[in-house]
């Protein structure tokens, strides 16, 4: 079923908080990584809001949904979303990358904050995550894994094997939502070394795959609509996002992979993604 206005206009205000909290984690912490993010915000809001069943009362529940974020240092934004679903505190958010913090650079596993897996070395997520869609098959649990990827992350030959064994074992309940941007830590993807197309490689290693418009809430609900109905075979969506997304200056460029906006970049960034000017100067000196 399509989406209601309602529900659209839902997921879009907790993209946009995606957005804002990226931004602001990052520029409190002085380092991080902005431009993944932003421009995951838009199908990772559908995913947690819409479909990964991970809840505050679940969450220690064996049979429950599970996700993995492979891309690891794009964990900002996961940590917001897992904070509007009520796992991680808001009040933690400002802590990210602070010494003794729970939210560190890259994802640890904790599951009172609904953490699944550590990652941040690219590779390893597909794999993890497939084992965990055969685990829940094999214990004939209802759940679902999701895991986020990146066309940086399928460039590691992991990812492949994974590929390979999830379609002959007919893992149904897997998909791998990758973040399709043409950038990667060092710049353009297509320079550095090209993966090509990766709904073809993920068709021809026997996976469902479709190629979506990372920042269309409907056409990305849709699609993960159509993974949950597939029963023989696991889902890829190849979402084509711009890193950066909402943020004039970030948008599109490599430099913002890994690089914490100053006070006067974050100020613009946050007025760009529609934070009145008093809450911005507030939020600036709150992040101090
Ligand atoms: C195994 C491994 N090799 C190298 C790195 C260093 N590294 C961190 S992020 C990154 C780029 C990954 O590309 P992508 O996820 O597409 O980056 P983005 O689109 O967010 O810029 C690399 C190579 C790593 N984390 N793990
Ligand atoms: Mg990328």
């Amino acid at each position: 079923m399509a989406l209601t206005q309602e529900q659209r206009e839902s997921v879009q205000a907790a993209a946009l908080q995606t957005r804002i909290d990226t931004i602001r984690m990052v520029h409190a912490a002085e380092c991080g990584h902005p431009g993944g993010p932003l421009g995951m915000a838009d199908f990772m809001a559908t995913l947690f809001m819409r479909h990964l069943d991970l809840t505050p009362e679940n969450r220690h529940a064996a049979n429950r949904d599970r996700f993995i974020l492979g891309n690891g240092h794009t964990c900002a934004g996961y940590y917001s979303l897992l904070s509007q679903k009520g796992l991680i505190p808001r009040e933690m958010l400002l802590t990210f990358r602070k010494m003794g913090s729970l939210l560190q650079g890259h994802p640890h596993l904790n599951h009172d904050l609904g953490i699944d897996f550590s990652t941040g070395s690219l590779g390893n997520s597909l794999s993890a995550a497939l084992g965990m869609a055969l685990a829940a098959k094999h214990n004939g649990w209802d759940a679902r894994v999701y895991s986020a990827s990146s066309d940086g992350e399928s460039q590691e030959g992991q990812i492949w094997e994974a590929a390979t064994a999830a379609a002959h074992y007919g893992a149904s309940n897997l998909t791998v939502l990758v973040d399709f941007n043409n950038v990667q830590i060092d710049g353009y993807m297509r320079d550095v070394m090209n993966v090509r197309d990766l709904r073809e490689k993920y068709e021809a290693f026997g996976w469902h795959a479709v190629d979506v418009d990372g920042h269309d809430v409907d056409a990305i609900d849709a699609a993960l609509v159509a993974a949950r109905e597939e029963t023989e075979r696991p889902s890829a969506l190849i979402c084509k996002t711009l890193i950066g997304k909402g943020v004039s200056f970030m948008e599109n460029q490599p430099g913002w992979h890994g690089v914490a906006p100053n006070d006067e970049q974050a100020t613009t960034a946050l007025l760009e993604l529609g934070v009145s000017a008093d809450e911005v100067m507030g939020m600036i000196a709150a992040d101090k």
